[in-house]
C-alpha cells in the first residue's frame, strides 16, 4: 500500500511575499561574538519584519569592521562602501540622486566621531532622510585596538593604557545639530534593538542610533566601558520602546497617562513609556539634560531620546521633484536653448 508523504508546510513570508533568506547577506568574517554580528541580524529581521523591499535599500558604510558589516546583509541590495569616514558625503549624493529609496549607513566610532566628525555633523544638521547607525565599541576593532573618540574618560586597554580624554557623546551631538530620531542601544538587548530598528524605518529625517557594540577581540576585558559585562551592569534603559507598525491595529491598548505615543509620517505609532514627569522625547533639551545627567551618573542611557516629526527633511527644503533626479529624462534636466539665450541676454 501507498504511503502518503506529508506536504512540507509553506515557508514563512512577510507581508510583500518574501522570506527571512531574502534579506541575508554574505557570512560574516567578523569575530565570533562581535557586537556588530548581533547588529546584521536584527537589521535583517527588522527589514524583513516592515516588508521593505531589498532592491529599495541602499546600504552606505565606511571603513572599519562596522563598515564591512552591510555585506552580511540583504544580499539583493545596493551598496557603496566608502573611503574612511567619508560615508555622509556619499549618503547625502546618493539620496539626493534617488529619494525614493531607504537609505541605511553603518559606520563605527572611530569612522564617525575621529576621521568623519566633520561629515557627520554636517549630515546630523540638514536632516537627510536615512537612517545611521554608529556601531560603537569605543575602538578601532579593525586596526587592532586603538581608543576612539567615544571611549569613556577612564577607560582601560588591554596593554593598561588609561584613556584621559572625555568622550564625544554621539547621541547629545546628533540632538543638537538637528537630527529627528536619536537613540541608543545595545547589540546584546535584542527586543530593544529590534523595535528601534522597525520604527527609525517609519521616520522620515535623519535617524542616528548609536548601538554599543562590544568588541570581544580588543575592548571586552576588566575597565572597559564598552563591554558586555559593563553594558549588563550599566544599561540604564530610559523607557521601555514599544512600536505599532501602520499595517497594523494601532488601537492596540496602550495607558495614555503612563506613555508618549508619538505619530510617525507613514502613520506607525511610536509609544515610549514615561519614567519621569520631567521628560518629554519631543523636547530637545528634556532629551540632552537626561543624556548630561546619566554621563554625570556613570550610566549608559539607551532607548529613543528624542523624536521630531515637524522637521522639514533635507529633500522637502530643497523642494526636489518626487520622482528621483538620477532617472530624470534630459528633457528635464537640460535648460532649452531659448531659456540659455535668456540668461545670457540678462547677464550681458
Ligand atoms: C584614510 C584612512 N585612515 C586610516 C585608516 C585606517 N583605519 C581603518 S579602519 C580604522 C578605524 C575603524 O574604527 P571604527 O570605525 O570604530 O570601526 P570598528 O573596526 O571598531 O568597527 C582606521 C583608523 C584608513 N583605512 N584610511
Ligand atoms: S576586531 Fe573587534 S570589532 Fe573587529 S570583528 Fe573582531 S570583535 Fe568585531
Ligand atoms: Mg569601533
Amino acid at each position: 500500500m501507498a504511503t502518503a508523504t506529508a506536504t512540507p508546510p509553506a515557508p514563512k513570508t512577510n507581508r510583500i511575499g518574501l522570506q527571512v533568506l531574502d534579506y541575508r547577506g554574505g557570512k560574516t568574517t567578523l569575530c565570533a561574538g562581535c557586537g556588530h554580528n548581533a547588529i546584521s541580524e536584527r537589521i535583517i529581521d527588522a527589514l524583513y519584519e516592515m516588508g521593505i523591499q531589498p532592491e529599495r535599500l541602499m546600504k552606505l558604510s565606511g571603513i572599519g569592521c562596522s563598515s564591512k558589516s552591510p555585506a552580511y546583509f540583504l544580499s539583493r541590495a545596493h551598496s557603496f562602501n566608502s573611503v574612511h569616514g567619508r560615508m555622509p558625503s556619499v549618503a547625502t549624493g546618493a539620496v539626493l540622486a534617488n529619494h525614493t529609496m531607504q537609505a541605511l549607513g553603518v559606520s563605527g566610532d572611530g569612522d564617525t566621531a575621529s576621521i568623519g566628525m566633520g561629515q557627520f555633523v554636517h549630515l546630523m544638521r540638514r536632516n537627510l532622510p536615512m537612517i545611521y547607525i554608529v556601531e560603537d565599541n569605543g575602538v578601532y576593532g579593525l586596526t587592532k585596538g586603538q581608543f576612539s573618540a567615544t571611549a569613556d574618560i577612564g577607560s582601560k586597554l588591554k596593554t593598561g593604557v588609561i584613556n584621559d580624554l572625555p568622550p564625544v557623546d554621539l547621541c547629545q551631538l546628533a540632538i543638537e545639530l538637528g537630527a529627528t530620531f536619536v537613540g541608543r542601544s545595545f547589540s546584546g538587548d535584542k527586543k530593544q534593538l529590534l523595535t528601534m530598528l522597525k520604527a527609525a524605518l517609519a521616520h522620515k529625517g535623519t535617524v542616528l542610533l548609536d548601538v554599543i557594540s562590544p568588541c570581544v577581540t580588543f575592548n571586552d576585558h576588566e575597565g572597559s566601558t564598552k563591554s558586555y559585562k559593563f553594558m549588563q551592569e550599566h544599561d540604564e534603559v530610559i523607557g521601555e520602546v514599544g512600536f505599532v507598525p501602520s499595517f497594523e491595529d494601532i488601537s492596540v491598548d496602550y495607558d495614555e497617562g503612563s506613555t508618549y505615543d508619538v505619530e510617525l509620517h507613514d502613520g506607525s505609532h511610536l509609544r515610549l513609556r514615561k519614567l519621569n514627569d520631567s521628560y518629554n522625547p519631543t523636547d530637545r533639551e528634556s532629551a540632552l539634560n537626561s543624556l548630561m545627567e546619566a554621563h554625570k551618573k556613570g550610566e549608559v542611557l539607551t532607548g529613543v531620546f528624542y523624536v521630531n516629526t515637524k522637521q522639514p527633511t533635507f529633500v522637502e527644503l530643497l523642494n526636489l521633484v518626487d520622482e528621483p533626479l538620477g532617472q530624470l529624462p534630459e528633457s528635464r534636466i537640460r535648460p532649452s536653448k531659448a531659456a540659455f539665450d535668456d540668461l545670457m541676454t540678462k547677464l550681458m
